[in-house]
């Protein structure tokens, strides 16, 4: 996949968001540059269903006006569903290369990894891309698990540096800088951008961060 899609990749579901709408905080970090969207519907009241279905349609909608990938975390029926880019597993939704058998060669497979010989697999057997984390402490995730540090995306970037990388978890404006020093592709967040309080200008920020340490160029 075109590595430069990961650079700014928010994740998010209405359970992230408080009193906020999924859709204006979505297009407002559109607005912002973000260079991938992913679905993340979980936790407590998250939607269901046909409820959740539309709002992936809507999601959908608004991201092609972008021209940015769409990425269902999980549900690998959703996303084959609605048309989705595609989807985004963790090390616990089933194996892999089933994943993406079923969703088939074009689309795009994300995996989340916390250690090198996870990414290796993730990658042996068919992911675009896989996330590293958590890379710092979240509040975002139950059981994330113990921060892997930023190290670790080093270390996975030696050892498949072909392969396209996000580092995840805990990631702010200004952590974001040195992840990508790592050596990954772009950044995946939640909070940096869904709790922002003007989402648009965070996601801008962020992208800015990001653009500079990879190219050196200001923006
Ligand atoms: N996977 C590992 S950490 C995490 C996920 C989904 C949460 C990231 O959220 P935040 O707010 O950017 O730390
Ligand atoms: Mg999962």
């Amino acid at each position: 996949m075109d590595k430069s899609k990961l650079q700014l990749y928010f994740i998010a579901g209405t359970t992230n968001l408080g009193d906020r709408n999924l859709l204006d905080v979505l297009q407002a970090a559109l607005k912002g540059g973000i260079t991938a969207f992913q679905l993340r519907e979980k936790g407590e009241g998250a939607l269901q269903g046909d409820a959740l279905k539309t709002l992936a349609e809507q999601c959908k909608q608004l991201c092609n006006e972008y021209k940015v990938p769409f990425i269902v975390n999980d549900d690998v029926d959703l996303a084959i569903a609605v048309d989705a880019d595609g989807v985004h597993i963790g090390q616990e939704d089933g194996d892999i290369a089933e994943v993406r058998k079923k969703i088939g060669s074009d689309k795009i497979l994300g995996v989340s990894t916390h250690s090198v010989t996870d990414a290796m697999t993730a990658s042996d057997a068919g992911a675009n891309y896989v996330g590293v984390g958590p890379l710092f402490e979240t509040a975002s995730k139950e059981n994330a698990g113990t921060p892997v540090g930023p190290e670790l995306v080093r270390q996975v970037v030696n050892v498949l540096p072909g392969l396209p990388m996000v580092g995840i978890g805990g990631i702010t404006e200004r952590k974001a800088g040195r992840v990508i020093r790592e050596g990954a592709s772009g950044v995946a967040v939640i909070s940096a951008i869904a709790h922002a309080k003007d989402v648009e200008q965070a996601a801008r920020a962020m992208k800015g961060v990001i653009t500079l340490a990879s190219t050196g160029v200001e923006m």
